[in-house]
């Protein structure tokens, strides 16, 4: 088949095969082959930086930095902008051949490590020959792509661990060593070693930007979020970036404008140090997939600092800013690196000229059940378990998106025994958040930890009651996991929980369409994963 394109990275892949014309979520083929070549060198980057600590040379923090933006650029509905593409496949050329002259030994090394073609007219016929199919076994193909979907969400993690200037050089030294590896010819037994050890250095990642987190904003702590609007301009920001977030509340500060959260951005309302500014209003709208609607109804700016963008209308596209690692062609972006101070003047002023919001609902939400405060509750919890008042717990994080299917996670969470909690990261919750499932002692049945990088603290709440309990084994807890993904930030959620030995995941609405038959079954077998079937069923068998 003569594809335009290769890309079966997210769970709404065209026919759960491959997007091969355009992606369903509006990537170009253009973009995706130019995305393929930035993994393609960002790979030989990485295997020149890896060959050098292994000469004892150091490798700069910019190395790091570039090869984690570059995975972070080509997640899921991150980047759709072809000339942004382009500078980071040029920048990451130029880097990999200033580190190739500091090489002693150059033998052995990979094509993409010597590729230095920056002929632009060139890579579109090259960048074919270097994308997922170009390795033609399937179940090497699955376990490399695995791999590279878990390394593109722990990058994006550390990412925003970087921005508030901290950095895990042992994480980023892993990030490039896999890199490498996925050049170079590999068994399926070492595959799925590399597979449990990203999972592993996914637990960093999620632990770093959590320190990063807790140490600049404090400790998420319960909060009631307002869910309708007031009668000021407002600007919407969404994504995961809490740094972009506080440049934008002390830059709109006594200035009339307000400030809203949108899908990712919710838990940023459950950080003490965010409380402070009087024009933090309230979050606005729901997951990712709504934002058409949203955005439109919003009135005013929004700021999208990490993907999930939708390719927007043009009722609202000149509202519509970008930053970070993502991109959208005719949408500004603000630029600014680390540790620099951006400039949302621009966006402030645009708020300004523009109405209100329109309502779209009213009330509020609670959350804020980070490890922290889950801890501070541990005697409360410990109790309800103990005399029965709560049975299980069932995980639901991870992410919404479009699919119709997924409404049986609304159904799923509605049709819980009573006596049941459901612990909850990432944009899933808008499944079931707003469903007012009561609370079992003062305590909420769904307790929202924050964002999907939060879902690490579902685990420390997991090891925490291991230990008090004193369990050998973290499968012992009453626990159930019924996960929701869409892109690759819950591959390495899906990774990490696997690595501290987290068995019978369930994975909806569909199981990855990369990962190949074989591969299915080494999951299934080594970790008991599964698919979903329908509600009745998987309560029975989750629930009993
Ligand atoms: Fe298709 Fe998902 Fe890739 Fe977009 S990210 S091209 S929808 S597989
Ligand atoms: Fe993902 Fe868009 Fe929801 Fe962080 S970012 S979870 S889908």
């Amino acid at each position: 088949m003569d594809n335009k394109m290769f890309c079966f990275q997210c769970q709404e892949t065209a026919r759960n095969y491959g997007c091969t014309k355009a992606g369903v979520c509006g990537k170009q083929s253009e973009t995706s082959n130019l995305m393929d070549l930035l993994i393609y060198v960002t790979k030989g980057l990485s295997q020149v930086a890896t060959r050098l600590r292994g000469e004892g040379k150091a490798v700069g923090l910019s190395v790091n930095h570039i090869v984690t933006y570059n995975l972070f650029q080509t997640i899921t509905n991150a980047n759709f902008d072809d000339e942004q593409i382009i500078e980071r496949i040029l920048l990451t050329i130029k880097a990999k051949e200033d580190l190739l002259n500091e090489l002693s030994n150059t033998d052995g090394l990979a094509e993409a490590a010597r590729y230095a073609d920056t002929t632009v007219a060139s890579w579109e016929e090259f960048s074919r020959t270097v994308g997922v199919l170009s390795e033609p076994d399937e179940d090497i193909r699955s376990l490399k792509e695995l791999i590279t979907y878990g390394l593109k969400g722990v990058a994006a993690y550390s990412k925003h661990a970087n921005n508030l200037i901290k950095d895990n050089e042992e994480l980023d030294a892993f990030i490039q060593r896999a890199l490498s590896d996925l050049l170079e010819e590999k068994s399926v037994d070492e595959l799925v070693a590399l597979t449990l050890e990203t999972g592993k250095w996914g637990v960093e990642g999620m632990a770093l930007l959590d320190g990063a987190n807790t140490a600049a904003y404090g400790n998420p702590e319960m909060t009631r979020v307002k869910l309708g609007v007031g009668t000021n301009p407002g600007i919407l920001i969404s994504g995961h970036d809490l740094r972009d977030l506080e440049m934008l509340l002390e830059q709109t500060k006594g200035t009339g404008v307000d400030v809203y959260t949108h899908s990712e951005m919710l838990p940023a309302h459950y950080y003490p140090a965010f409380k402070k500014y009087d024009n933090f209003y309230g979050n606005y709208g729901n997951a990712w997939w709504m934002q058409k609607q949203e955005f439109e109804s919003f009135n005013g700016p929004i700021l999208m600092t990490t993907n999930c963008i939708v390719p927007p209308s043009a009722s609202y596209k000149d509202r519509l800013f970008t930053t970070g690692a993502t991109g959208y062609p005719g949408c500004r972006h603000i630029e600014g690196g680390i540790g620099e101070e951006k400039d949302f003047s621009e966006v402030i002023a645009l708020a300004k000229t523009c109405p209100p919001p329109l309502q779209i609902e009213d009330g509020e939400l609670v959350g804020g059940f980070a490890h922290n405060q889950v801890f501070a509750l541990a005697d409360q919890v410990v109790e309800a378990i103990k005399s029965g008042a709560i049975r299980k717990f069932v995980v639901m994080g991870g992410c919404d998106g479009r699919a119709k299917s997924r409404e049986y996670y609304t159904q799923f969470a509605a049709s819980l025994p009573k006596d049941t909690v459901i612990l909850t990261a990432g944009c899933a919750k808008y499944k079931y958040i707003k469903l007012d499932l009561g609370t079992i002692g003062g305590i909420p049945r769904v307790l929202d930890a924050g964002q999907c990088n939060d879902s690490y603290s579902l685990a420390l709440i997991a090891l925490k009651l291991k230990e008090i309990f004193a369990l050998e084994d973290i499968n012992e807890l009453p626990i159930a996991y019924n996960i929701a993904w869409y892109e690759q930030k819950a591959v390495i959620v899906l990774l990490a929980l696997l690595s501290l030995g987290v068995k019978n995941i369930h994975l909806g609405p569909t199981l990855p369409a990369f990962l190949s038959p074989n591969v299915v079954n080494v999951l299934v077998e080594n970790f008991g994963i599964a698919g979903i079937t329908n509600v009745e069923d998987d309560l029975a068998l989750m629930i009993g």
